[in-house]
């Protein structure tokens, strides 16, 4: 008889313990180990060149740059972002920038330093064609 309540007692303590360490110490262990992280998956859109955030943004659409034409100061930056199906390029006329082959969702950003006007084509479809007007703020707010 002896025998068994050695056994009862180990049972209850094992039990307790047990109870003790899911509800008791540390609740968090009675949520599940095996949740799917999503740290790994990757931005839709890469960005290409500077990460600083764009003061404004050209779509290139349906092989067409929206909008076509775009008037920015000097220093700032423009993001080109590709939502095609075929990959695009920004390429400046004058050999200024070239942003190479954007995949699809796929982004460019370029920081416009000199001013004047700027066109630019795909260099894979020439025939879409676009241009930035970039002004200088030098002396604007002088006398
Ligand atoms: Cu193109």
């Amino acid at each position: 008889m002896k025998y068994r309540s050695y056994i009862l007692v180990a049972v209850v303590s094992a039990v307790l313990v047990t109870l003790l360490h899911l509800y008791g110490c540390n609740p968090q262990s009675t949520q599940p180990l095996n949740q799917p992280k999503v740290t790994t998956n990757q931005p839709l859109e890469q960005e290409k060149g500077s990460t600083q955030k764009a003061n404004a943004t050209v779509k290139i659409h349906n092989f067409k740059f929206e909008p076509t034409t775009l008037k920015i100061n000097v220093g700032e930056s423009i993001k080109f972002a590709n939502s095609d199906e075929e990959p695009h390029t920004v390429t400046a006329t004058d050999g200024s920038f070239d942003s190479k082959a954007l995949d699809t969702e796929e982004a460019w950003t370029h920081t416009f330093t000199k001013p004047g006007a700027f066109p630019y084509i795909c260099a894979i479809h020439p025939f879409m064609k676009g241009t930035v007007t970039v002004t200088s703020t030098k002396g604007k707010n002088e006398t």
